[in-house]
C-alpha cells in the first residue's frame, strides 16, 4: 500500500493484510485507487469480525434480526425488488475472440468491457468501505483447491461468503508469496443497484470476474457460479479436470457398502433435496449423505473420477422447503442462517410458501409490505434463499474434507419434464451418456429472470455456467471419457413427469431413493434392465416399489416411451444442435443418428 491509499479499517486487529501476496496487494491498491473507498477492510472470517459486521448490518437495515430463541444467530435480508435472481442476459464471457465464448454466452471484447467497467467503477466506493475477502474453494489439502479474492462494497456479500467458502487467513496461507501463483480476482460493487448498470463479466484468460449493479447471491457471491463454474470450467479444460453444476451424495447400504454419485439438474429442480434425501422407512439401514448440493470439481485418479465440493455452505431455494420435502434442510436452516427475501412473521420468524404448519394470519412480505393469507402476492419471493453452513447439515458426509475427493460410481442428469422423458434410464456407454447430458432439457424456473415453465435445452445443467465454447465443452467431456478406465455409469432421471390430468406421476422427495437404489444396483451389476431405443430402462419389477402407494398404471406410464413424443424430442435435439452453429462434435451428431436408427429398428 502507498501512503495515498485509504487506511486499513478497522484498526482493532481484525483482519490483516501483512501476510498477503504482493500481487494481491498491488491489485487491491489498483482497485482502491479506482473506486476511492473511505476504508479498506481486510476480512479474516473470524467470529469477532462476523459479530462486528452483523451488528453494523442490523444498524444499517441490511439485516433484520430474526427471533433468536426460535432461530438463533439467523437474519433476514431483503434485496432490492429489481434484483432477485441471476441475470443471464447481463452475464458476459469476455474472451479475445467471440468463438472462444461460443454460441451460448454473451460475449464482449475484453479491452472494451474492461474500459466500460472501469468507467462504472470509478469513484463507485466513495463514502463506502471496501472489503477484501480472501477465500479458498475446496478442502484445505486437496490438489483441486483454488484461492480467490473478492473485493466488495457489500457487507451482505462478506457475511454470505463467510458461510459459502473457507474464508480468511487459510486462503492467504494457501496462496503463499509466489507472485506467479494462480488466484482468482473478483471485484464487486453494488453501484446504485440499477438494472441498466448491471453486468456480470468473466475474463477467463485473466482469471478475473467483475460484477456490478447487483446485490443478489448468484451475481455477487463470486466464488460460486462465477468462479467455481464459469472460470472453473475454463481452468478445468486447460488443466484436464472437470467443473460441473452437480450435487455429490453418498449412498451406504445396510451392509456398509458405499457409492458416491454426482447429479446435474438445472437450477431449482430439487438438487438440494436430492443431496439431502432421507430414505423411506422401507429402506431401513440405508443412509444417504451429502458431499455437496450444487457444484462438483472432479479429477481423474487411477482411471476413476474423484469429486470434491469446492463450497463450504448451501445457498438454497427456500419456498417448498419443509419437514416433508427436506427434513435435513429444515434442520440445517434452523440456526446460523441468512435468509434472503422470505417473509417475516409477527413473532420474528421466517416464513415461506410450503413451510410446515398453518399460514400466519399476518406477516411482512419479502418486499416489506403487510401480508395476510388473502393477499394475492406471494409472501416469500419464489427465488428466496437460505445461506447456511454445510456443517449444519445432519447428513453431512464424513469424507467431505477429504482432499483426494470421493470416487464417483454414477453420474445422473435430470430435468423438469412434464412429458416424454421416463423416470430413469441408463446410457449404453460414456459417449452415449455425454449425449444424454448434451441434450438435457428442463422447464424454466424462478432461479433466473425470464419466462417460467418453457422447455429449454440446458446441457449438463451448464447452459448459464459454461465459461467457454459449449462445443469444446462437449469435446472435453468426450476426452475425459477416453482417459477413464473405470468410468462412472451415466443415467438420466425425471421426477416431474405428469399424467393426462396434469398430476405428477411420481411422488418424488424421499421416494427418489427407489430410483437411486436401482442406479446403485446397476453399478453393482445386479440391477435388471430392458434395452430400449433411448437406453437401459428398468421394468417395473426392477424397481423396489414395496410399501409405496402408487398405481401400477402410473408406474407403467412413468417408465414408458411414447414413440411420437420421442420423434418430436429427436427433432428438438437436432434443432438444438443446429442452433449451436456447427460446434457440436461429430461423435455427438453420430449419437443422434444412432438414436434415430434405434427407433426405426
Ligand atoms: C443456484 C442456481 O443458485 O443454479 O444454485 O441458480
Ligand atoms: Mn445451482
Amino acid at each position: 500500500m502507498t501512503n495515498s491509499a485509504p487506511a486499513i479499517f478497522p484498526p482493532s486487529g481484525i483482519g490483516d493484510a501483512r501476510s498477503a501476496n504482493q500481487a494481491v496487494l498491488d491489485w487491491v491498491h489498483d482497485i482502491a485507487t479506482l473506486t476511492e473507498p473511505e476504508n479498506i477492510f481486510w476480512c479474516d472470517g473470524s467470529d469477532q469480525e462476523n459479530d462486528f459486521l452483523v451488528a453494523e448490518s442490523i444498524k444499517q437495515n441490511v439485516l433484520i434480526k430474526l427471533n433468536q430463541k426460535t432461530i438463533p444467530r439467523s437474519y433476514l435480508h431483503r434485496s432490492n425488488p429489481n434484483d432477485v435472481a441471476r441475470v443471464e442476459q447481463f452475464t458476459f464471457v469476455c474472451t479475445p475472440t467471440k468463438e472462444e465464448a461460443g454460441p451460448t454466452n454473451n460475449w464482449s471484447e475484453p479491452a472494451e468491457m474492461y474500459a466500460k467497467l472501469r468507467g462504472l467503477l470509478k469513484g463507485a466506493m466513495r463514502g463506502r468501505t471496501m472489503f477484501v475477502i480472501p477465500y479458498m474453494m475446496g478442502p484445505p489439502d486437496s490438489p483441486l483447491t483454488k484461492v480467490g479474492f473478492e473485493i466488495t462494497d457489500s457487507k451482505y456479500v462478506v457475511l454470505n461468503m463467510r458461510i459459502m467458502t473457507r474464508m480468511g487467513e487459510v486462503a492467504v496461507k494457501r496462496l503463499g508469496s509466489d507472485l506467479n501463483a494462480e488466484w482468482n480476482r473478483g471485484v464487486h460493487s453494488l453501484l446504485d443497484v440499477n438494472p441498466e448498470r448491471r453486468f456480470i463479466c468473466h475474463f477467463p484468460q485473466d482469471n478475473t470476474i467483475i460484477s456490478v449493479g447487483s446485490g443478489y447471491g448468484g451475481n455477487v457471491l463470486l466464488s460460486k457460479k462465477c468462479f467455481a463454474l464459469r472460470i472453473g470450467t475454463y481452468l478445468a479444460r486447460t488443466q484436464g479436470w472437470m467443473a460441473e453444476h452437480m450435487l455429490i451424495l453418498g449412498v451406504e447400504s445396510p451392509e456398509g457398502k458405499k457409492h458416491y454419485v454426482a447429479a446435474a439438474f438445472p437450477s431449482a429442480c430439487g438438487k438440494t433435496n436430492f443431496a439431502m434425501l432421507i430414505p423411506p422407512a422401507h429402506f431401513k439401514g440405508w443412509k444417504v449423505t451429502t458431499v455437496g448440493d450444487d457444484i462438483a470439481w472432479m479429477q481423474i485418479r487411477d482411471g476413476r473420477l474423484y469429486a470434491v465440493n469446492p463450497e463450504n455452505g448451501y445457498f438454497g431455494v427456500v419456498p417448498g422447503t419443509s419437514y416433508k420435502s427436506n427434513p435435513n434442510a429444515m434442520k440445517s436452516i434452523a440456526h446460523d442462517t441468512i435468509y434472503t427475501n422470505v417473509a417475516l412473521t409477527d413473532d420474528g420468524d421466517a416464513w415461506w410458501e410450503g413451510k410446515d404448519g398453518p399460514r400466519p394470519a399476518h406477516a411482512v412480505d419479502w418486499r416489506g409490505n403487510d401480508w395476510t393469507p388473502e393477499s394475492k402476492e406471494k409472501a416469500a419471493h419464489p427465488n428466496s434463499r437460505f445461506t447456511t453452513p454445510m456443517r449444519n447439515n445432519p447428513a453431512l458426509d464424513p469424507d467431505v474434507e477429504k482432499g483426494e475427493g470421493v470416487p464417483i460410481s454414477a453420474i445422473i442428469f435430470g430435468g423438469r419434464r412434464s412429458d416424454t422423458v421416463p423416470l430413469v434410464y441408463q446410457a449404453f456407454d460414456w459417449d452415449h451418456g455425454v449425449y444424454l447430458g448434451a441434450t438435457m432439457a428442463s422447464e424454466t424456473t424462478a432461479a433466473a429472470t425470464g419466462a417460467i415453465g418453457q422447455v429449454r435445452r440446458d446441457p449438463m445443467a451448464m447452459l448459464p455456467f459454461c465459461g467457454y465454447n459449449i462445443g469444446d465443452y462437449f469435446q472435453h467431456w468426450l476426452d475425459i471419457g477416453k482417459r477413464l478406465t473405470n468410468p462412472p455409469l451415466i443415467f438420466n432421471v425425471n421426477w416431474f413427469r405428469k399424467g393426462v390430468k396434469g398430476q405428477f406421476l411420481w411422488p418424488g422427495f424421499g421416494e427418489n431413493m427407489r430410483v437411486l437404489k436401482w442406479i446403485i444396483d446397476r453399478c453393482e451389476g445386479t440391477g435388471g434392465a430392458l434395452k430400449s431405443p433411448i437406453g437401459w430402462l428398468p421394468s417395473p419389477h426392477d424397481l423396489d416399489l414395496a410399501e409405496l402407494d402408487i398405481d401400477h398404471k402410473c408406474v407403467a406410464e412413468i417408465l414408458g416411451i411414447d414413440h411420437e413424443e420421442w420423434q418430436r424430442e429427436l427433432a428438438a435435439h437436432k434443432e438444438f444442435f443446429d442452433s449451436l452453429g456447427g460446434v457440436v462434435p461429430e461423435k455427438l451428431l453420430e449419437q443422434r443418428e444412432q438414436l434415430a436408427v434405434r427407433f426405426k429398428e
